[in-house]
């Protein structure tokens, strides 16, 4: 049971039919106390709070009207779905969300049936909801309702234009929520920003709109079936008012607002009617990211979006003071980038709306021309850098490594083949945490290393990611990736001069004798931690960090090898076809016979909790390590 107390009305609503039994005007009040339940449980346990806050109403709204989980709500990216969760009978475990087995951070379909679809990555509502909405009407169910709520940000990428365009061309009962709060993480980027801040603001246009909406309402009242000639009517007063064409409009979208995305009551007025108006329909609703705790509101809602704990009285973010701690990998990644970019005048960065995540916002402050933040826009991303590329530009291309997938054919098309030099810097690689199983970056050296001219590697610390970029931007290198984990790294002075490593080629941490470890990026601090207790118990364990995933060290791996016939890899990333599978292979492909034991992510889609609680269940920590060893070494002892 939850420790946490919610309000009087709150506290009665254990699924939305018990929030469809209030009257209207309880839903301020109600809205209020899920505002302040969302902001006691996310202040002591931390997630996204911005979002969440900006459509409290909205999601109130939403359930009053709509009939789910009959009615299909499908919320794009997810971190905005507190509310809901805690309307659809989760309020009492909300305390667990993304804590190790606790409840999702996002919306998931075996959490519960409320939750119609999966999602973590942005921009998939549009086409997930039309998939229902054709799915219903193929089955001849004519009255349920779907429903896409997706924001400003997420609707400017590819995907969700696709889905767009589809609907567009589809009778279904669709009806896309646009939550406009001009906020991606980092302010939102990009023409059709530009465009909704301009409906969004004109007089004009309100004034004309806001009559439009009186006399479709009488026109809804008569029914279903004045609908088709209420949609010429619609049509004729919207040119003749307007005397403009509306983006949405001419993708064959009824498009409605902006109307005010904090009044529930009129929010819930205006979705009533909406559910008697068939086709593809938008609703633009206008709301504040932050809306309703005022250090969010007034503050930086960058650092709102998801801030860690926080005290909910005065606004100020908790962190844990240590004296002295390494900083996090993207920060070296920030800073080293502008070092090289002073010196390279081709380096530009380029970044698919993760401006402060990749912590290119410093390079973007000190040289503005030379950062371009694209929007919710991986593939475009990609593809841009490669255009930049053939232009003899050397962008550094920062995307997390889960949403590279997003990009997966621009990076062989449009780089690979095509053999230009773009450097792929992949943050967050690795399990990533409390995020969970949509975002851990663990595909990724699977997914390159079977690419032709791609460079694949992974830094153990901050000196090597340094050094990895440094040689990655120099002529003619190809297309080059450098992936490393979210999070901290583990030195403490980590601003060492740029040294040139010879690319493909690994290194001896320590030679050793019994078993000989492999590593690969930050596991291989793993094995140095682990090494204290092998020289405490006397064994003498050899330890290479092999640097590159592709190209392998051959030399190395010969030496290894034929001196060792036990054989440890370690690596956070998937175990099929990654760092473990390329060791292999070497191994059968020159015929050497040795033991094998790999270590890293199995056949699994991992959930949420602690980097540490993750790579303990995946058994790739320092114990697994200890325990391996162990195992290889007592199976020997025995043989002999
Ligand atoms: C494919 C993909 N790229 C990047 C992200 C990271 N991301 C999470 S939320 C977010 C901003 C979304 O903005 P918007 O859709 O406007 O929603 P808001 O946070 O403003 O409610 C981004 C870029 C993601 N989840 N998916």
């Amino acid at each position: 049971m939850s420790t946490y107390p919610s309000g009087p009305l709150l506290s009665k609503i254990n699924s939305p039919s018990d929030l469809r039994k209030l009257s209207k005007n309880d839903l301020p009040k109600l809205s209020d106390e899920l505002r302040q339940f969302i902001i006691d449980v996310v202040s002591e346990k931390g997630g996204h709070l911005g979002a969440s806050l900006g459509v409290v109403e909205l999601t109130v709204a939403l359930h009053y009207v709509f009939n789910t989980p009959e009615d299909q709500l499908v919320w794009d990216v997810g971190h905005q779905a507190y509310g809901h969760k805690i309307l659809s009978g989760r309020r009492d475990n909300f305390h667990t969300n993304r804590i190790y087995k606790g409840i999702s951070g996002f919306p998931k379909r075996s959490e519960s049936v409320y939750d119609t679809f999966g999602v973590g990555h942005s921009s998939t509502s549009i086409s997930a909801a039309l998939g229902m909405s054709l799915a219903s009407k193929l089955k001849g169910d004519k009255t349920k309702q779907h429903i896409a709520v997706i924001g400003d940000g997420s609707m400017a990428a590819g995907l969700a234009f696709e889905g767009l365009n589809h609907a567009g061309m589809e009778d279904t009962n669709l009806l896309i929520i646009l939550n406009d709060n001009c906020m991606s993480i980092d302010p939102a980027v990009g023409a059709l920003k530009e465009y909704l801040t301009d409906i969004a603001t004109s007089k004009t246009y309100n004034k004309a709109k806001n009559k439009l909406w009186k006399i479709l309402g009488k026109i809804s009242k008569f029914g279903p079936n004045a609908q088709k000639v209420a949609q010429k009517v619609e049509g004729a007063i919207k040119s003749s008012i307007l005397g403009e064409s509306n983006y949405f409009e001419s993708l064959n979208f009824r498009y409605f607002g902006p109307i005010d995305g904090h009044d529930v009551k009129h929010l819930s007025y205006v979705l009533k009617e909406l559910k008697e108006i068939p086709g593809p329909k938008i609703l633009h609703c206008v709301t504040q990211k932050g809306k309703g705790f005022k250090p969010a509101e007034e503050g930086n809602t960058t650092k709102w979006h998801a801030p860690g704990l926080f005290n909910k009285e005065t606004g100020e973010i908790i962190t844990l003071k240590k004296k002295k701690s390494p900083l996090k990998y993207q920060d070296i990644f920030g800073e080293t980038i502008i070092e090289l970019a002073k010196e390279n005048e081709n380096i530009v960065g380029v970044t698919p709306a993760m401006l402060s995540g990749s912590s290119l916002n410093k390079m973007m402050d000190e040289m503005p021309d030379r950062v371009f933040d694209v929007g919710i826009a991986e593939q475009h991303a990609v593809t841009f850098s490669a255009g930049l590329a053939t232009q003899g530009m050397i962008p550094f291309c920062n995307i997390y490594s889960t949403f590279m997938q997003r990009a997966y054919d621009q990076v062989i098309h449009d780089v690979a083949l095509q053999n230009l030099d773009v450097i792929f810097c992949l943050d967050r690689g690795g399990l990533v945490g409390a995020d969970g199983s949509t975002h851990h970056g663990i595909f990724d050296f699977a997914y390159l290393r079977c690419i032709p001219n791609m460079i694949v590697s992974s830094p153990m610390n901050e000196q090597e990611l340094r050094n990895l970029m440094y040689v990655s931007q120099l002529p003619n290198k190809g297309p080059f990736s450098i992936r490393y984990p979210r999070g901290k790294g583990v030195m403490l002075d980590w601003k060492t001069p740029f040294e040139e490593i010879e690319i493909g080629k690994g290194r001896m941490i320590k030679d050793g004798e019994e078993v000989a470890i492999l590593s690969i990026g930050n596991t291989g601090n793993f094995v140095v931690e682990a090494q204290n207790s092998f020289e405490k118990a006397g064994l003498d364990i050899a330890h290479f960090d092999m640097r590159f995933v592709k190209p392998i060290d051959t030399d190395l791996l010969h030496t290894i090898f034929q001196k060792f016939d036990k054989i440890i890899t370690i690596e956070d990333a998937c175990l099929q076809g990654g760092f473990g599978s390329a060791i292999i292979e070497f191994m059968v492909d020159n015929n050497y016979k040795s033991e094998v034991v790999r270590l890293g992510i199995p056949d699994e889609f991992i959930n949420h909790g602690t980097q540490e609680e993750l790579y303990a269940e995946c058994y790739f920590d320092v114990k697994a390590i200890k325990e391996s060893v162990y195992k290889l070494i007592s199976r020997k002892a025995q043989v002999v």
